[in-house]
């Protein structure tokens, strides 16, 4: 019987290129997102090879995140590997000019959606046992600060914790937390952000030779395969063209 891969947010980006990669290996998928008719596209496209169940979730919803769970029936059952992705970042602007109802989206989405899916699939993937992975998708941005980064740093930070933490309770169970943090990656995130705006994308990405989705979701495969012995606690990527900044100095 073939594995399950749980994907959030497989509409676009990293989730997107995570559900092809999965297929192709000949996994059971289930994937979820808010937007009905790409995850019926999605469907469409990998149904002849594997397995699939779509799930419109909004992972901010508890009570249809938990149902959702409750609801999933053979193959889907038994989940084997658990891709935290959904999340977002609101915006560029400094915390003092800050929409707060966008930093509370941001929280609700990064930090409590991903609590409230890997709550209700641990017993799963407890019950699949040694081999059973955890996949955080966390970011640079959970330990390199930066000037309107704000709230969706405190976000990355709280996955990358977390997902330490979660690691010490599971203990003895099998089950694998990875804290996988991106860098710089070009996907659909940056016209999130930015309300639309895709002169800010292209500039964004520009003559960087950012990661691409298919870069994730090829990390992502490799860290659910690996052998079931071995646990990746944290795994940071950039491009090649993304490094470091000094520190700031603001002088009189
Ligand atoms: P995209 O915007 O391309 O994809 C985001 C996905 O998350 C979409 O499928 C979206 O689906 C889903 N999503 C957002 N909000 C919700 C919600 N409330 N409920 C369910 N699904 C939701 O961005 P990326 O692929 O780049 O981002 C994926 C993850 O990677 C995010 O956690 C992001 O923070 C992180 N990341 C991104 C980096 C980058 O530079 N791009 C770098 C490091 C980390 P839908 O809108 O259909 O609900
Ligand atoms: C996305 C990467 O640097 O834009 O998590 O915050 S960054």
């Amino acid at each position: 019987m073939p594995n399950t891969v749980f994907i959030t947010g497989a509409t676009s980006g990293f989730g997107l290129a995570c559900a092809h990669r999965f297929a192709e290996q000949g996994w059971n998928l289930v994937f979820t997102g808010r937007r009905t008719e790409r995850l019926q596209a999605l469907q469409k496209a990998l149904e002849p090879r594997c397995a699939v169940l779509p799930l419109t979730l909004d992972v901010r919803d508890t009570d249809a995140v938990q149902a959702a769970v409750t609801a999933l029936e053979a193959p889907f059952d038994k989940v084997h590997t658990l891709i935290n992705n959904a999340g977002l970042a609101l915006g560029t602007e400094p915390a003092q000019h800050c929409d707060l109802e966008k930093w509370h989206r941001m929280i609700d989405t990064n930090v409590k959606g991903l609590t409230t899916v890997t709550h209700a699939l641990l017993p799963r993937l407890i019950d699949n046992g040694a081999g059973a992975s955890i996949i955080n998708i966390g970011s640079v941005a959970g330990h390199w600060p930066y000037p309107g980064g704000n709230v969706y740093c405190g976000t990355k930070a709280f996955v990358e914790q977390f997902s330490y933490a979660l690691r010490g309770d599971l203990q003895g169970t099998g089950v694998r937390v990875t804290n996988l943090a991106p860098g710089l990656s070009e996907s659909e995130f940056t016209l999130v952000r930015t309300d639309g705006n895709q002169d800010a994308h292209d500039a964004l990405y520009a003559g960087a030779n950012p990661i691409q989705p298919e870069d994730i979701a090829d990390t992502c495969w490799w860290l659910a395969s690996l052998p079931p012995h071995l646990n990746v606690n944290a795994l940071e990527l950039m491009p090649v063209r993304q490094s470091f900044s000094p520190l700031s100095i603001h002088r009189e």
